[in-house]
C-alpha cells in the first residue's frame, strides 16, 4: 500500500500524463509545491516499488500497477469533491478539504460515500431538502 505522500505523487503523475502525455520532475514539483530534489527521491522510491519506470533523460512512465492505482486515486479525489459540493461546502474550501481527508478514509468509507452521492444525484429533491435544512440551521 502506498503511503499518503506516495499517493499524492502517483495521483499528480497520473493527472499530468493524462493532460500532457508525460510528467517531468519539474512539473511534478510545481504541482505538489515541493523541491525538485524531493521529487527525484520519491520517483526513485516509486520506481523501486514498481509504480513507475524512471529513466533520467527519458522521463517516467507509470507501470500497469501505477496506472491502476493512479486512476483510483484520481476517481477518489473527484468523488470527494462531488460529495463536499453536494453537501453544500463552499467552493473555495473544496480542494484543500479533499486534499486533507482523501488519504485518511478507508476504501470502504469511499464506497459508502459513493452511494450517498448517488442517492442525492438520483433525485435532486433530496439536494433541495438538504439545502432547506442548511438554511434553517443558518438562521438559528
Ligand atoms: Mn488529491
Amino acid at each position: 500500500m502506498p503511503t499518503p505522500s506516495m499517493e499524492d505523487y502517483i495521483e499528480q503523475i497520473y493527472l499530468l500524463i493524462e493532460a500532457k502525455g508525460y510528467a517531468r520532475v519539474s512539473d511534478i514539483a510545481e504541482a505538489l509545491a515541493v523541491h525538485p530534489s524531493s521529487v527525484t527521491k520519491m520517483v526513485q522510491k516509486l520506481d523501486k516499488d514498481d509504480y513507475l519506470v524512471y529513466e533520467k533523460y527519458r522521463g517516467l512512465i507509470l507501470t500497469s500497477k501505477g496506472k491502476k492505482i493512479g486512476k483510483r486515486l484520481v476517481a477518489r479525489h473527484e468523488l470527494l469533491e462531488q460529495f463536499l459540493r453536494i453537501i453544500g461546502v463552499e467552493e473555495e474550501n473544496i480542494y484543500n478539504d479533499v486534499e486533507g481527508i482523501e488519504h485518511h478514509l478507508s476504501w470502504n468509507a469511499i464506497d459508502r460515500i459513493g452511494d450517498l452521492v448517488q442517492y442525492f444525484e438520483d433525485n435532486k429533491i433530496r439536494v433541495e431538502e438538504l439545502e432547506q435544512i442548511q438554511k434553517q440551521n443558518e438562521n438559528n
